[in-house]
């Protein structure tokens, strides 16, 4: 079943573009998704969710304008969802120059592609919570001033105002999506909902291993990737294009995550100690199962995001349908039956 649209999805090897892929397919969309070349497999998504040969995998690199310019001509999606990216934020503090280079100059070669080939296909930017960094208001919406943290919100910041600033100087459908923190089995292993899920399982099924963690009194709004990219499709299939935040609207603090884990996993636990002391006890057999350690910290930290979600739950009548104890549940429950499949 087709509906004649088009979608371009850049960074479709990622977690959310597992997901969009999954929903724009199962929508009738031909869906062709860009991949950089590397020395090893990388689909490993795809498959698991049993939709890498409906997807048209392309090379595409955000570095690359004349690469991009011909993958835009070639291919004349009706939508660019633009999910590439360095997603990661610490290495963005060893690698700003390069994590800007994608995220930041990557988006304005994209939209200069669509400007220069075909003003009217429809812009989706991946923009983030991490922009609001030191936050100027709780919670945080559409209009929050920004204040990014790391080079990473920097670079994503340059990305949101060049997505508005192409919408309103040359007209394109260009939305920007501020979404907030957002998670699911297939999880990238270094963030750190999948870090936690994943060693706690681990301890559960009886590994030695113990979970060494940065900050645990930082919070995030969570929510569930597979929500968070219909929010996408809503977006770009509205007849206005505008901004939107996605978020929980409720927050938690890694602590809470890892707590809510270990009731899942049915381990009687103990907190001791404060700050760079503090540590988890296994009261079945008093091991140390979680501590932590200062090497996960960050130069600048983002203490605390809250989103507001009312703008787009009004305007396009998004509604999540995981809460945060179901998320958890499901990422921990994969963890116990595929212990051995690292995303
Ligand atoms: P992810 O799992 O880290 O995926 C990032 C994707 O970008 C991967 O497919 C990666 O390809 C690709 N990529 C990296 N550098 C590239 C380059 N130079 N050229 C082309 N592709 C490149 O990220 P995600 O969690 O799915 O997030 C999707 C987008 O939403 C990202 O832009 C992220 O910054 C943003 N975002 C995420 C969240 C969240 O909580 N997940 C919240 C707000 C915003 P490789 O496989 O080759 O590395
Ligand atoms: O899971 P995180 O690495 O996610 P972070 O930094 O919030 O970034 C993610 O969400 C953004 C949206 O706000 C996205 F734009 C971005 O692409 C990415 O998907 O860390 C969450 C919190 C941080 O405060 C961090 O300091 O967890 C704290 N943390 C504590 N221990 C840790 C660890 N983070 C990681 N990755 N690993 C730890 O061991």
């Amino acid at each position: 079943m087709s509906n004649n649209k088009k979608a371009l999805i850049t960074g479709v090897t990622g977690q959310d573009g597992a997901y969009l892929s999954q929903l724009l397919l199962s929508k009738g969309y031909e869906v062709y998704g860009t991949a950089r070349r590397g020395a090893s497999e990388k689909f490993s998504r795809l498959e698991y969710l049993g939709i890498k040969n409906k997807i048209n995998i392309i090379d595409f690199d955000l570095l690359e304008i004349s690469n991009i310019n011909k993958v835009v001509d070639k291919i004349r999606p009706t939508e660019i969802y633009n999910l590439a990216a360095q997603s990661f934020v610490p290495t963005s503090f060893d690698l700003p120059i390069l994590t800007s280079d994608i995220n930041a100059m990557g988006t304005l070669r994209l939209l200069e592609a669509i400007l220069h080939i075909d003003k009217n296909i429809k812009f989706y930017q991946a923009s983030t919570s991490e922009m609001f960094g030191k936050v100027k208001k709780i919670p945080q919406d559409e209009e929050t001033l920004l204040h990014p943290r790391s080079p990473y919100g920097v670079s994503k910041a340059f990305a949101h105002y060049a997505t508005i600033n192409y919408r309103e100087s040359y007209d394109i459908f260009a939305c920007s999506g501020i979404l907030f923190n957002h998670e699911s089995p297939l999880r990238g292993h270094e963030f750190v909902t999948k870090k936690i899920a994943k060693t706690l399982s681990k301890i559960k099924l009886g590994s030695d291993e113990i979970l060494s963690i940065g900050n645990v009194d930082a919070k995030r709004d969570w929510g569930y990737a597979g929500d968070y990219v219909n929010a996408m499709w809503l977006m770009l299939n509205h007849n206005i294009a505008d901004d939107y935040i996605v978020s929980m609207g409720i927050n938690n603090s890694v602590k809470d995550f890892i707590n809510q884990c270990l009731k899942i996993l049915n381990i009687d636990y103990e907190w001791q100690g404060e700050g760079v002391n503090a540590k988890v006890l296994n009261k079945h057999n008093n091991k140390v199962i979680v501590k932590v350690d200062p090497k996960f910290f960050r130069p600048a930290e983002v203490d605390s995001l809250i989103g507001d979600p009312s703008k787009i739950k009004k305007i396009l009548k998004w509604q999540p349908e995981y809460t945060f104890d179901k998320l958890v549940a499901e990422m921990v429950n994969f963890e116990l039956d595929h212990p051995n499949i690292i995303f």
